[in-house]
């Protein structure tokens, strides 16, 4: 992570944090202005405020670390959590079918639809640290070539039928409700409520669907360093894509990756995936099967098998706990990425890597969830964004922290792709364009471009190594510090 740009990212961070230091409400007003300056080339939806849907984050005060760091939250904080969130539900009269996310780790607090009286009540409730707007995070089609500016997060590019609904090459049709409906698809919570029964109120405390459980992971693997990795000759009958062969890649048997995206292919033969952690955090859909073909896609970059078949991927054969955040049309929320990051800060040990190939306007929720989880020792790869425009109002790609890296795209030729993000936050260039990957419905094709496939080639090389090593710079960076190509060696 210690390269060129480190300096000026330090320095920008401070002018950055000068620059989001205001009240409450100009905060919003400043965060609203910062998306809407992108708004004017993206999709319909993507970056959209959720109408009258807020993230509510509580003071952290409940948030007790482990000794040993792998897990976030004690029993006895997470149901302190619980209790507070309870009470504040009760208290301001917000109805369970309002609730659309419950948050208990680095972030703590819950996810809503709220009325105007409810929003103010919050706002002055001493718990609550701040209430953020939510948001939309579309991803475009994968699978095509366009270099068109188009989207502010950290998207694969799509071709001109970028984010159409359901165009029926999904496993699965449409189940996403357009964000004005009120999600008729949520159930019922029926989880029982042990912890604090409310005497007028019989409604279960736990309101959502997936509830990551704080277990303990094994501590087999303890915090890794920078360590020789294990070379592997691709088998016959496998393909070695262009930009994996550039990369550099190995024998990534035993690590783990966390993809926040949009499920994986779960039958596909070149995927190792970890069903037992995997899990969906949309509300009310509880598969973790791709019927977009985004996070399949990413998932093969980072550690298809050589098993002599469909491809290599950076970190073979790696672990791969699918966190789907984004349905069958590429539809996801700010909130749901703040659950996924909660849900790996919870799980996942120091030297496991997570991919975030997403991204939309400022959420400084979060960018605080994937702050304080890197802060473990858990490493991140985000995509800097396909608009063309400097990743500082991006969140989570403007993240500066250790353990947190930012990749732009580049072509076969080194050349810096002309929708790739750019700006102090990004720390290595990877690749990104024309890019081959593992497809939904089996098999490998194409991908298409976007820092969505440059992102996974450094989550593959952290997997390997712990940390990211370069050759070289890219060409035509639109800033003036030209990227590091990142590499395994
Ligand atoms: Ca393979
Ligand atoms: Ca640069």
């Amino acid at each position: 992570m210690m390269n060129n740009s480190t300096l000026f990212k330090a320095l920008s961070g401070l002018a950055l944090a000068s620059v989001v230091t205001l009240s409450g409400c100009q905060k919003e007003d400043f965060m609203e202005e910062q998306f809407q300056t992108n708004a004017v080339q993206v999709n319909a939806q993507h970056g959209q405020a959720i109408p009258d849907q807020y993230i509510v984050v509580f003071k952290n005060g409940s948030n007790k670390l482990s000794s040993t760091g792998v897990s976030a939250m004690t029993i006895a904080g997470r149901s302190a959590t619980v209790a507070m969130r309870e009470r504040m539900l009760l208290a301001t009269g917000i109805e369970r079918e309002a609730i659309k996310q419950t948050f208990e780790g680095n972030v703590n607090g819950f996810a809503a639809r709220l009325t105007k009286n409810q929003l103010e009540q919050l706002r002055n409730n001493p718990e609550v640290a701040y209430v953020e707007q939510d948001r939309i995070i579309m991803l475009a089609k994968p699978g095509t070539d366009n270099t068109t500016t188009k989207g502010n997060g950290g998207n694969t590019k799509g071709g001109t039928d970028t984010n159409t609904k359901g165009n029926g090459n999904g496993k699965k049709n449409t189940t996403e409700p357009t964000p004005e409906e009120p999600a008729p698809t949520e159930p019922t919570p029926t989880e029982p409520a042990p912890t604090e029964p409310t005497p007028s109120e019989p409604t279960p405390v736990e309101p959502i669907p997936v509830e990551p459980t704080p277990v303990e992971p094994a501590p087999t693997e303890p915090e890794q360093p920078t360590s020789a990795y294990t070379k592997i000759t691709p088998l016959a009958g496998e393909t070695l894509p262009w930009h994996i062969a550039m990369n550099g890649f190995g024998d990534g048997t035993g690590k783990t990756v966390w993809v926040i995206d949009s499920g994986v292919d779960t039958d596909h033969p070149d995927l190792n995936i970890d069903f037992q952690r995997s899990v969906s955090l949309i509300y009310g859909d509880a598969s973790i099967e791709d019927g977009f073909g985004h996070g399949t896609n990413v998932a093969g970059i980072i550690a298809a098998k050589n098993n002599g078949t469909g491809m290599v991927g950076v970190a073979a054969n790696a672990s791969i706990v699918a966190l789907r955040v984004f349905d069958n049309t590429g539809y996801g929320t700010v909130s749901r990425a703040i659950s996924a990051v909660n849900y790996v800060n919870n799980m996942a040990k120091p030297g496991d890597v997570v991919n975030m190939s997403l991204g939309a306007g400022i959420s400084s929720t979060l960018d605080n969830a994937v702050t304080a989880a890197a802060s473990k020792g858990i490493l991140f790869a985000i995509a800097a964004g396909n608009s063309a425009t400097d990743c500082s109002v991006n969140s989570p790609a403007r993240v500066n922290a250790v353990g947190v890296y930012t990749v732009s795209a580049m072509d076969r030729y080194q050349n810096f792709w002309a929708s790739s993000n750019y700006g102090a936050p990004v720390d290595f260039a990877a690749p990104g364009v024309s890019a081959t990957s593992t497809r939904i419905g089996g098999g490998i094709g194409s991908a298409g471009s976007g820092t969505s496939l440059a992102a996974p080639h450094v989550a593959g090389i952290l997997l390997l190594r712990g940390e990211v090593f370069s050759q070289g710079t890219v060409n035509g960076d639109k800033d003036s510090w030209p990227d590091p190509i990142a590499s395994v060696e």
